[in-house]
């Protein structure tokens, strides 16, 4: 009998192949999470108790393993299929992001990890968009584009026949994943050679640049990879001394003693040569790199609060005056550990202290007391998704000024669901549920 891999083993395996792929193909990111790496350590020097935390909460180990990635696929078919590759590497869709309003004409999900345990191996996540072609305005560019896009298999054949084979046996033994590891990874891989003319190009590029990116390319090219910082106000300081140029501003919350969501930070991207199907020669800018930080996932009462202070806040045009402005919008968004889990605004996952264990939770304790005697320790849970305004305002940094509002679309989850064959799994349930179960294990019922 054959003996078969886990699927977090092959979702690490295609991670560090994608990484390694991805730097060889775009240097900076290389540099970039060499800067990450550096940042990290130091943080990790200068603040012993952030340490500690990471340390018993597994989120040491991951940490150097962590990032995101993000594709872009053209039709249903293909969104579909991905969904299958992606379920071999224990990779589920979990929430639903509608960019159409923020001038974006796709609309997105997030593949990643859903357990407690996947997540703590390696929480790798590919964000991947849906283009909506029905958001093309010029009917003959819109039938073009679902002309091209209909040749196209981003698939190897390969690569096709191991996620039947894994769908029928229910696994891949070691041989079959890194074959199906290195088979996927074409699909990811970068084409110098477009499959279209530069007319057509042009035109496509013209509607949107996004419509281009991912129309008139053999494959789904990732367009970023992104690792996991501990400090992301110094890797945006410390990128230009490595030759990077950072965009102009940190997307998400600010600064604060606890970190909450995530904050985000790219390179704009990369002019890059390509060849056209009359052998003419052009560029092409999509791919970059990116940098973020995690904080605590919000509760609805939490993330209704998150999203009501960034939309006061607005944007800015420096990074130092808009964070500055941010800290004193934030300062009605409670900022101490306590406060949040009392007034329900961020999920907690609560274990047992050494102490704890010896004297267990009786009936009838409160949470509060069993907290502040030291019998239970809560820790804020990570967030582990997106957030649309953050991914809005990365799409924006690399696509030029030229992507204006173009909010002919509305969010449309149900369309999104049937090209992916599924329902995509509420973020919100299963923070909810992690947070109930970690509770249900320390013996207690209600928070
Ligand atoms: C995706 C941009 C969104 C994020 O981290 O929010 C994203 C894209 O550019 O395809 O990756
Ligand atoms: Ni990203």
């Amino acid at each position: 009998m054959d003996h078969f891999l886990s699927a977090d083993a092959i979702r690490t395996r295609f991670s560090q192949a994608m990484s390694a792929m991805y730097q060889q193909e775009v240097p900076q990111y290389g540099t970039l999470m060499a800067l990450v790496h550096q940042v990290n350590q130091q943080s990790l020097t200068d603040n012993p108790a952030l340490k500690a935390r990471l340390d018993a909460t597994d989120e040491l180990e991951r940490l150097s393993l962590e990032r995101h990635g993000a594709i872009r696929v053209g039709t249903p078919q293909e969104l579909a299929t991905l969904r299958q590759m992606f379920a071999v590497m224990g990779m589920e869709p979990v929430g639903y992001y509608d960019l159409s309003q923020a001038g974006v004409p796709v609309h997105s999900t997030a593949f990643r990890p859903v357990s407690d345990a996947a997540l703590r191996r390696n929480p790798f996540r590919v964000f991947t968009s849906l283009l909506r072609l029905e958001l093309i305005e010029n009917p003959q560019l819109r039938e073009k584009a679902a002309a091209i896009l209909a040749q196209r298999d981003i698939f190897t054949p390969r690569c096709r026949a191991l996620i039947a084979q894994h769908q029928h046996r229910g696994g891949l033994n070691e041989a079959d994943a890194d074959i199906f590891v290195k088979e996927a990874l074409e699909t990811f891989r970068w084409h110098t050679l477009s499959t279209v003319d530069s007319v057509t190009y042009q035109a496509l590029s013209q509607q949107h640049r996004l419509v281009a990116d991912v129309v008139c390319f053999p494959g789904c090219h990732i367009n970023h990879l992104t690792p996991r910082t501990l400090d992301i106000d110094r890797v945006q300081a410390l990128m230009p001394e490595h030759g990077i140029t950072p965009k102009t501003l940190i997307e998400g919350p600010p600064r604060r003693a606890v970190p909450i969501l995530l904050r985000q930070t790219s390179f704009t991207a990369l002019e890059e040569p390509v060849i056209f199907q009359q052998g003419e020669t052009g560029t092409h800018t999509a791919r970059f790199g990116e940098v973020e930080q995690r904080g605590a996932a919000l509760t609805p009462a939490g993330r209704a609060l998150y999203d009501r202070l960034l939309a006061e806040a607005g944007t800015g045009a420096d990074n130092q005056q808009h964070q500055q402005h941010l800290a004193e919008v934030f300062r009605a968004f409670p900022d101490d550990e306590q406060t949040l889990r009392e007034q329900r605004l961020a999920w907690f996952d609560y274990r047992l202290s050494e102490q704890g264990e010896a004297q267990p939770p009786q009936p009838g304790e409160s949470l509060t007391s069993l907290i502040a005697q030291g019998r239970i320790v809560a820790d804020p849970i990570v967030y582990e998704d997106f957030l649309p305004v953050s991914a809005a305002g990365i799409f924006q940094s690399n696509l030029g000024d030229r992507a204006q509002a173009r909010s002919a679309g509305h969010a449309s989850k149900h369309d999104f669901e049937a090209a992916l064959g599924v329902k995509v799994q509420d973020e919100m349930q299963l923070y909810q549920a992690r947070q109930q179960q970690s509770l249900a294990r320390c013996g207690i019922r209600e928070a």
